[in-house]
């Protein structure tokens, strides 16, 4: 490369200094060393700024940041808890831990139904109600399939722009691209550390479809189902399944010629539930409808959330479901860790290949390439503990 600096800048910036534009070219360097010969190829290069690097915060200061809701600091938890990296999972877990006697205070609102209901504007018009009522609100996104599609609602912190500014709110978008697996322990954590930090009304929304709604559904204590109007046979592509675990049916975008419609549609699905067996033992699923974009039906929703708090806490159904849940957060700790022990296993990563490649050419039989890798891995994890054991 030349180091003449006019063939360092691109055809689109301007030949002469420009204040409006807002680019400098700089040279960039490939390396500082050579790593083959060793020599130094830009000797320049030493009196380069050195990127201060960022201090690590501990256990300590995380837990008090949270305690105190301070948001920065709980952003920083909630990465700490999507990290991948095994020192940060040990961490992570020991900041839950000293946090946990804060949680369970909150009232878990999951919210799910078809791409374009509407759900991020009600949680947006929803929150801010509640914000502007004293409530401190977190609106959390849940995405099991976020490796897959590259993350989603990007766009929805700019979407929801007046809770984003309520000082009361805490708005985190589902984890991007690059959060493997674990999806749901992530989610289910990340919204105990909203509780520790005092958010009294926790709304999650399922994004993408497919497993996210029996996720959410079994992490959150009401589930709500927004459906838009034109129900007709097809049920808009909503499965009876997801319907039946919801406590309520709220019919969204429910304003301006579309109200009528909607009023038909709110029917149609209350007749609908009174043959599906209803979600939560002791509480009627009913249909509701509600414009997000007018606000209007909102604070009756509310009401039915305090309700369905007020009936399933003295029927003791409330208390059941979160000793469920919380044991069903131990199960799926457990798959995931005995799933990273197995991928992550040196063994068992040298061998995969070629394992794949003698089940893809039919030289082995799936189950028989399983057996094989589990035994492998078996003996692995025995000779492992067996060296530890002679250690000393
Ligand atoms: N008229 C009307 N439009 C609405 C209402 N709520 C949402 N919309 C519009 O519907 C569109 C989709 O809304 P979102 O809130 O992004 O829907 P969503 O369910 O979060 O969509 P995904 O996250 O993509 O699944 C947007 O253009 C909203 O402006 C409403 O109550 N009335
Ligand atoms: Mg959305």
């Amino acid at each position: 490369m030349s180091k003449n600096d006019d063939d360092l800048r691109p055809s689109w910036v301007p030949e002469e200094p420009n204040p409006e534009f807002a680019c400098s070219v700089v040279r960039g360097i490939d390396s500082a060393v050579n790593s083959v010969t060793g020599a130094k190829e830009y000797p320049d290069a030493v009196h380069l700024r050195k990127v201060p690097l960022r201090k690590k915060m501990s256990i300590e200061e995380y837990v008090e940041g949270v305690a105190k809701g301070d948001r920065m600091i709980l952003s920083k938890a909630i990465t700490l808890i999507e990290s991948n990296a095994p020192k940060d999972f040990d961490k992570a877990q020991r900041v839950l831990q000293a946090l946990l006697p804060r949680t369970g205070h909150a009232l878990r609102v999951g919210i799910t139904g078809v791409p374009g209901a509407g759900k991020s504007s009600f949680i947006e018009s929803f929150g801010t109600m509640l914000c502007q009522q004293g409530y401190k609100v977190a609106a959390l996104a849940v995405d099991p399939t976020s490796t897959i599609t590259g993350g989603s609602i990007l766009g929805d912190k700019t979407r929801m722009q007046n809770l984003s500014r309520e000082p009361n709110c805490f708005i985190r978008p589902s984890p991007s691209k690059g959060t493997l697996g674990g999806v749901t322990r992530k989610s289910r954590e990340t919204m105990l550390l909203c509780e520790a930090a005092g958010y009294d009304v926790i709304l999650v929304e399922t994004v993408g479809v497919g497993q996210s709604e029996t996720t959410v559904r079994d992490m959150v204590d009401f589930f709500m189902l927004v459906v838009l109007t034109g129900a007709g046979d097809d049920l808009q592509g909503i499965k009876k399944g997801i319907m039946e675990l919801a406590d309520a049916i709220v019919v969204n975008k429910a304003d301006g010629d579309n109200l009528e419609r909607a009023k038909v549609t709110q029917g149609e699905y209350e007749r609908m539930v009174e043959f599906i067996r209803p979600a939560t033992e002791g509480w009627q699923t009913h249909a509701y409808r509600c414009s997000a974009l007018k606000k209007t039906g909102l604070l009756e929703l509310w009401a039915v959330m305090r309700e369905f708090e007020k009936v399933t806490k003295k029927s003791g159904v409330f208390e059941n479901r979160r000793q469920r849940q919380t044991l069903s957060w131990v199960h799926s700790m457990i798959e995931e860790h005995l799933h990273n022990l197995f991928f992550e296993d040196p063994i068992i990563k040298s061998r995969m290949p070629e394992v794949r490649a003698a089940v893809l050419t039919g030289v082995v039989s799936p189950s028989q390439a399983v057996t094989e890798l589990i035994r492998i891995f078996d003996m692995d994890r025995a000779s492992a503990r067996h060296l530890e054991e002679t250690k000393y």
